[in-house]
């Protein structure tokens, strides 16, 4: 038993000492111990029997926050720390992320819901909740007519309150409705749009379909949008339902039809192709197309199609392997696409899939309460979690009991130390893992002083020690894994892992 683990889990090991396993050399029995003694930690710890991902280095895991929904659409982390969420048949609601209670604030009476229409993209004011604004999408008919609307309500605290109707008659129809919303940094609110099954309208730039809008907080034009008069900021889009602004840059997913998903960078005033050029400009015909146009072609094309839906970027140290990178989920494909950027943000460089092949083929419903499915949207949230909606009730999915669900991604051994790198790299601990209770601790001289607190694996403190010399001995009785937290005057200095067998 001990021997097959050695086995499996020697690479880990790795990963959790490989300053010690450089710096000093560890017999394999006393390995072994240690290996036995993670054995014993790995059958206690509550989140054995959940789904992890396994990136290079860090484990994420995967938990169920909230089941029992319908088609949660549009996920928004809010600057009150709880979830915003549309679900597509008219409801507003508002999520604890801890426990998954669902606070119902407003249900439209006149949402359409037919096939992928409905009540769809949701965005918070940026000086929420300050200026109390929310502003969501939806369709609606209108004498027989199916149409689009972004409207704006108020929150006060408690309630949210009809305001106004920002923009109405938008083309819409029962598929390609678009409705990502995302605030630039100038304050003006990008809005997406499909085609409404109407093609050429895309390249028409007097039509709002197939576009990316650009508004003013109150729905009105700004004066330096690109075409005078106009809402419109981009077109030749067929049906772009991802929106992430990061910094200066614009990035959309966009489902393509049978070919071609897209993710772009959008630029101001500029044509994106469709219905004359799916995806990269790669034909006779399109390379003409493109020559006279003057458009942009995607950063990433994806033929099949995954069905491209919610866009978000992730940079926070709790998943270092997805720092500066997209996380782009999808519908049909039901992964997770990770894209890590180039430096300056302009290129993808990589792409990885999770999700692949964790469903059980006999048993769809075994898949979903495994908590996998139709992907359609994520937040992220400022301790690192990525929380994603899935989306079985859509009525291309197979629902089971549960469906539908949010899950919260994050990894576990992160704790959140406020620090560069190059501080926390300039201390250590070692030997780790110890054989007889006792550990040195590095300090660097510009650390006048520090105090070390150890504590065990489930975050109860063992015992403090001061730290003023360079190198300081710390003996514990106990033995299995602990975590060690430096504090400084200024709050947390450094802090690893430490084994002792
Ligand atoms: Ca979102
Ligand atoms: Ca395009
Ligand atoms: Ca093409």
């Amino acid at each position: 038993m001990v021997d097959l683990f050695f086995k499996l889990l020697y690479p880990a090991m790795l990963y959790y000492f490989p300053k010690n396993i450089i710096h000093s050399k560890i017999n394999l029995t006393s390995m072994k111990k240690v290996i036995t003694l993670l054995i014993g930690l790995f059958y206690l710890s509550p989140m054995y029997a959940q789904i992890s991902l396994q990136l290079d280095s860090t484990e994420v895991t995967v938990t169920t926050i909230a089941n029992q929904l319908k088609v949660p659409w549009e996920l928004i982390w809010g600057p009150d720390d709880h979830i915003w969420m549309t679900e597509r048949d008219g409801i507003i609601s508002r999520m604890n992320p801890e426990t998954g209670e669902k606070q119902e604030l407003y249900v439209f009476d006149d949402v359409v819901q037919v096939w992928e229409s409905g009540l769809l993209g949701l965005a918070l004011h940026p000086q929420f909740p300050e200026t109390p604004y929310v502003y969501a999408v939806y369709n609606y008919m209108d004498s027989g007519a199916f149409k689009e609307k972004l409207v704006r309500l108020s929150y006060d605290g408690s309630n949210l309150s009809f305001d106004q109707v920002l923009l109405e008659n938008i083309p819409g129809n029962t598929t390609h409705d678009g409705s990502r919303l995302a605030f630039l940094a100038d304050g003006t609110l990008l809005m997406t749009t499909g085609d409404a099954q109407d093609k050429p309208a895309a390249q028409d730039t007097a039509s709002l379909s197939g576009k990316i809008l650009r508004m003013n907080d109150d729905g009105s034009i700004p004066s330096d949008n690109p075409f005078p008069n106009s809402l419109v900021y981009s077109w030749g889009h067929r049906n772009p339902q991802g929106l992430v602004i990061v910094d200066e840059i614009v990035y959309s997913s966009e489902h393509g039809p049978r070919n071609d998903d897209e993710v772009n960078i959008i630029e101001a005033g500029k044509n994106y192709g469709w219905p004359d050029v799916e995806g990269f400009c790669d034909n006779v015909l399109e390379e003409s197309f493109c020559a006279e146009n003057d458009v942009i072609p995607p950063l990433a094309a994806w033929t099949p199609t995954l069905a491209v839906a919610g866009l978000d970027y992730y940079n926070h140290p709790a998943i270092p392997e997805w720092q500066h990178s997209l996380l782009l989920v999808t519908l049909k494909a039901k992964q997770l696409v990770h894209l890590p950027l180039s430096e300056d943000g302009l290129s993808i460089i990589d792409q990885k899939y999770y999700f692949e092949d964790v469903g059980n083929a006999d048993d769809p419903c075994l898949f979903t309460n495994q908590q996998m499915g139709r992907l359609r949207d994520l937040c992220i949230a400022p301790d690192g979690s990525v929380y994603i909606s899935v989306s079985n009730r859509d009525r291309y999915g197979v629902p089971c009991e549960n469906d539908d669900l949010i899950l919260r991604l994050h990894n576990a051994d992160y704790i959140d130390t406020g620090l560069e790198d190059e501080i926390r790299l300039s201390m250590s601990l070692y030997p780790n893992p110890s054989s007889d209770g006792r550990f040195l601790v590095s300090k660097p001289d510009e650390i006048d002083q520090a105090i070390l607190h150890l504590y065990d694996a489930k975050g109860r403190l063992l015992l403090e020690r001061r730290i003023s010399q360079s190198e300081t001995s710390i003996e514990y009785e106990g033995k299995g894994l602990f975590y060690v937290v430096v504090t400084g005057s200024d709050g947390v200095l450094y802090q690893d892992k430490v084994v002792l067998y």
